[in-house]
Formats: structure tokens, sequence, C-alpha cells
């Protein structure tokens, strides 16, 4: 052996949140070698990142967790509904203290590279550290909402005061005491965050572009006999969360609501209003593909905004219209919207007043230069493909992803790219995962991404990758649910909107996770269908 021969590893992970924790533990239970590459100083990604006041999961925390491991999941008491970030933090702690596994991963450390060299049919990864090591695996679980953006307004360095994004939260909080504290966005962060910061500030300004749908947290603790039910059905919870289209615990109703009449759908839109929480947006079957059915959901949100906003004028500016009801992300929301009725809390609607410039003192509009102490970037993410074009990959033929992917992504499944033998991805484009209850799609994910390595180990296969046709198939596929939805018309993340010259493509799989895993189950069982390289599955 060559005594500068980089360190060999079966598989390297980027990313040490959820979907890396559990692909590290389950390649390694295969006993591959695994080495993963973290770039903040510990575990829990967006739980790691996110840390602004009010940051929560809008998914229920009982369900936002791993079911891989029974005791597990008996023995973590989640406290609320709605888990704080600190909590979930702990609990990715706690994953990695039981699981050990803090050992194979190298933290601050930014992976720059990964290299498919073509003669040793093995991937050359180079970090930020300088190190180089080798694997035959190569895992992208990079997070979907992971690189924060900043707007390139005018003068945004002139500005005195500190600057924040709630994806890049500074560790020990911050104290806006008697400040004038500016926010900018109002996607779900800035509608968790502006009602604490209102509480805290002397003086909040929030500039909107476009107004939320926002549905009721009714956010609660946890009493001892809800867990220990929940911990007693857990399998069945599960289950149900498997097989239905948001990874939760829901049976998705089948009415669609345009057949309904109208005193019973509002009856129904009433109390999953009261119940709180994202449900609402299933309410009936056909909200996001029938723009009539979707009106009535968004109406009764619409008269909700106004019931609680007593100025007028600030409630008009709040009530989403340019977009049916939840083809952007609705947000979950604790007093969001009757933050506006405090004196000390002001909405800027800048479709009206555009901001022209950030300077010295504070941001100014078209009309008015608004001096604060602090601004609060809520702007949102680079989503889903930005994190993995940040990195030099290069595959077979030295064909770069990132050019691949100019026009948008190209994946078979969201989890494998024809050219890049032995790369999987989790819960980025392609896959449902964004739209799910992202723990269960994760857990698919990683199940399913092990389950084919170790297959294709058992049969001695070398190197796998999908074919063109399948990927072209599966880009087809995605484009062509997406277009039987009401998704397209909204210019959300979802859509590569929010960031200039992004292509327009509706990245994720909009199908559901049940219909989501029973395709990828049986791509399994038909010898992985649509896979090079890989034999014949035997009958099991
Ligand atoms: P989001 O949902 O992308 O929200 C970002 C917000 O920032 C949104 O209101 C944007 O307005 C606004 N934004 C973005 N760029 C600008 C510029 N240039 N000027 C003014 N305002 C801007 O990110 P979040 O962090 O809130 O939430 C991300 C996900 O986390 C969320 O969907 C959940 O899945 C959890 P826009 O709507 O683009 O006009």
């Amino acid at each position: 052996t060559n005594h500068y021969a980089p360190k060999a590893f079966d598989a390297v992970i980027v990313g040490a949140g959820f979907s890396g924790m559990y692909m590290l533990h389950r390649l390694r239970g295969m006993g591959l070698t695994v080495r993963v590459y973290e770039r903040g100083a510990d575990v829990g990604g967006t739980w790691y990142w996110n840390r602004y006041p009010g940051a929560r999961c809008d998914i229920e925390s009982v369900d936002y967790s791993y079911s891989f491991s029974t005791e597990l999941e008996q023995e973590w008491r989640w406290s609320e509904r709605f888990a704080t970030q600190p909590e979930i933090l702990r609990y990715a702690n706690h994953v990695a203290d039981r699981f050990g596994l803090r050992t194979d991963v190298e933290f601050d450390t930014q992976v720059l590279s990964a290299v498919f060299d073509e003669h040793d049919e093995t991937w050359r990864i180079t970090t930020d550290s300088e190190e180089e090591v080798t694997a035959t695996y190569f895992v992208l679980a990079t997070g979907c909402l992971s690189v924060g953006n900043v707007p390139a307004i005018p003068g945004i360095d002139a500005f005195s005061g500190p600057t924040y994004h709630t994806g890049a939260w500074p560790h020990g909080g911050v104290d806006f005491t008697g400040q004038h504290v500016a926010v900018i966005g109002t996607g779900s962060s800035g509608i968790q965050s502006i009602p604490l910061i209102a509480e805290q500030a002397s003086r909040t300004t929030v500039f909107q572009r476009t107004p939320n749908f926002s549905l009721p947290a009714r956010n609660r603790l946890l009493d001892d006999d809800f867990v220990r039910d929940v911990k007693a059905n857990y399998p069945d919870r599960r289950r149900v969360a498997r097989y239905n289209s948001g990874g939760v615990f829901r049976i998705d109703n089948t009415e669609n609501a345009i057949d309904v009449p109208g005193d019973r759908r509002r009856a129904r839109y009433e109390l999953l209003w009261e119940e709180g929480g994202l449900n609402f947006a299933n309410a009936y079957s056909d909200l996001k593909t029938n723009l009539e059915s979707n009106e009535t959901a968004a109406d009764f949100i619409r008269e909700k905004i106004r019931a609680i906003v007593s100025d007028s004028a600030v409630a008009a500016a709040l009530t989403p219209t340019s977009y049916p009801f939840a083809t952007k992300r609705p947000c979950v929301d604790t007093g969001y919207y009757a933050t506006f009725n405090r004196d000390d809390v002001e909405l800027v609607d800048i479709r009206t007043d555009p901001i022209d410039t950030i300077t010295e003192r504070g941001v100014r509009t078209a009309t008015t230069e608004f001096e604060v102490d602090a601004i609060v970037f809520a702007t949102g993410f680079d989503a889903m493909t930005g994190a993995i074009n940040n990195i030099d990959v290069v595959g077979r033929g030295g064909e770069v992803l990132r050019q691949t992917w100019a026009a948008g992504p190209r994946s078979y499944l969201g989890v494998a790219c024809a050219g890049f033998p032995n790369m999987f991805t989790i819960a980025t484009a392609g896959s449902p995962s964004v739209m799910s209850n992202m723990m269960t799609s994760i857990e698919q994910h990683v199940e399913w991404i092990s389950d084919l390595v170790e297959r294709s180990i058992a049969d001695g296969v070398g190197m796998i990758e999908p074919t063109r046709e399948a990927q072209d198939g599966w880009v087809d596929h995605l484009r062509e649910l997406a277009d039987d939805t009401l998704f397209p018309m909204a210019a959300s993340w979802y859509m590569g909107a929010n960031i200039p010259g992004k292509p327009r493509v509706f990245l994720p799989y909009v199908g559901g996770v049940g219909t989501y895993r029973e395709l990828c189950d049986s791509v399994a069982t038909e010898g992985y269908r649509g896979f090079s390289r890989v034999r014949q599955s035997v009958a099991h």
C-alpha cells in the first residue's frame, strides 16, 4: 500500500442531521466502515442551526421522531404537542449518545468535492480540512433547507447594527430588549419568531413581500395519558403514517370539498381550525387540485384573519390572495395575526412600498426610512438543491452534477442519479420528503437505500446507478404529477421561485409518501427496476 494513499471507507455520508445519523446507524449495522462529515459542531442539522425564537416543528412531536428502535420510541418522552427546537436538538443528541454515533462523525468539516474515479471505481472526497478520503458509497444527507438565502438588497453591508438569519441563529440567543427590530420575511420562520420578537423588542417592523396562510398551532403540553396511549399504540400509529399522503397519523379524507354542502364544509373547517396544525390543509382531497374547492378553504382562513386583526387595512395586507391555499407551505403559528394588534408592531407591505436599500441606520423603502437596531432575515433557503450544488460532485466521464442540474435536478426516485454510481441522496428534490413528515420520509429513504446497498454487496455487483431512461421517466413523472395540481401556480420554494435565477421546476414528488413507498418497494422487488448492474433480486 502506498503511504500517501487516502483513508478508505466503505461509505462517506455528508451531514449529521436526522438523515445522516440514521444512514450511519444502518450502514454501520451492516458492517460497513463509515465516515460522516458535518459542517456544524454537533449533530442535529436543521435543529442545530435554526435557533431563532419560537422555532418549532409543525409536525406533532410523537410523529416527528424515529420509529426504527422500539426502545428509543418507548424511552423518549416528548413534552409538547409541537416540540421546540431545543427539545428536538436534545432528542438528536440523545440518539447520537444512545447509538454511539459521534465516533464516526467529523464535525466542523465541510465537504468540498466528490469525484468518481472510474479506474478504481471509488469516490474521492475532499473537505475543507484538506483531507482526502475514498469511499465506495457516497451519500448526500445535506438537508433540503440548509443553505440560507440572504437577499442581495443594496446597502446590506452598510448597516451599522447586527443582522441575523433565522437559519444561522447565534447559539447563545439574542436579546432584543429595548430595541427596534426589523424582520424581513413572513414564511414559517418569520411567522414563528415575530410574535416572540415583538414581545421582547420595544418596536418591531415586519417587511412582508407575500402574505402567507397560517394555521393556529393550538400547542399544548402532552399529558401522561396521551403519551401512554401513543406509546402503547406506536406500531399502528407508524403504519398509518407510512402509508398516507403526509407521513403523519391521519386518515386521509377521500371526500372532495366541491361535493360537500357549504354548511357541512364550513363545520369541518371550523373543527380542524380549532384542532390546530396542518391537518386543515388536508381537510378535503381536492384542495390542491381544484381551484374552486381551494377557494372555500382559502376564504375560510381569510375570514379568520379579518376577525383577528383589528385594523382592516393591516388585515387586508396580511391576507393572501395571489396564490391558492397550501401551494406554498402553509405556516403554523401561535398568535401571529394577533401580534399585529400590538401598538409596537407595524407591517410594511413591500409589494406596494418596496425596500430600496439598507442604510447605516436601517431599512429604507420607497416612502420611509425605518431606523432600527437589528435586522432579522427570515428569508428562507436555497431549498433542496442548494446544498448539493455547493459541492463539486463529478461523476462518470467527468460529468458535473451542478451542470446536469442547471435546468433543474435530475434523479431517479429522488435518490440516485445516472452517471453517479453508488451515490445516493436523502430527502431532497424528486422525493415527497418536504411535503411530508420529514422523519417518515427519511426512514423510508434510508431503509430503502441501505437495502439496495446490502443487496448489491450480497450479489457482488460493485457499482450501481440508475439508467438514463429511468431517470428521464422519473423527471417526466414528477412534472406530470405536479401539473395535475395547483402547486405550479405559486412562486414558492417548491418551484425554486424564491432564489433569483434558479430554474422554475417543481422540485418535490407530489404523489404522497404512501404511494411513493409502494412504488419504491415495487422497484426493489422487481430486481431494482431502472438501475443498471444490479442483478435480479431473488424472490423473497
Ligand atoms: P420561506 O418559507 O422560504 O420564507 C421566506 C420568506 O422571506 C418569505 O416570506 C419570502 O417572501 C421572504 N423573502 C424571500 N426573499 C425576499 C426578498 N428578497 N425580499 C423580501 N422578502 C423576501 O422560509 P422559512 O425559513 O420561513 O421557512 C422554510 C420552511 O421551513 C417552511 O416552508 C417549512 O417547511 C419549515 P415570498 O413568499 O418569497 O414573496
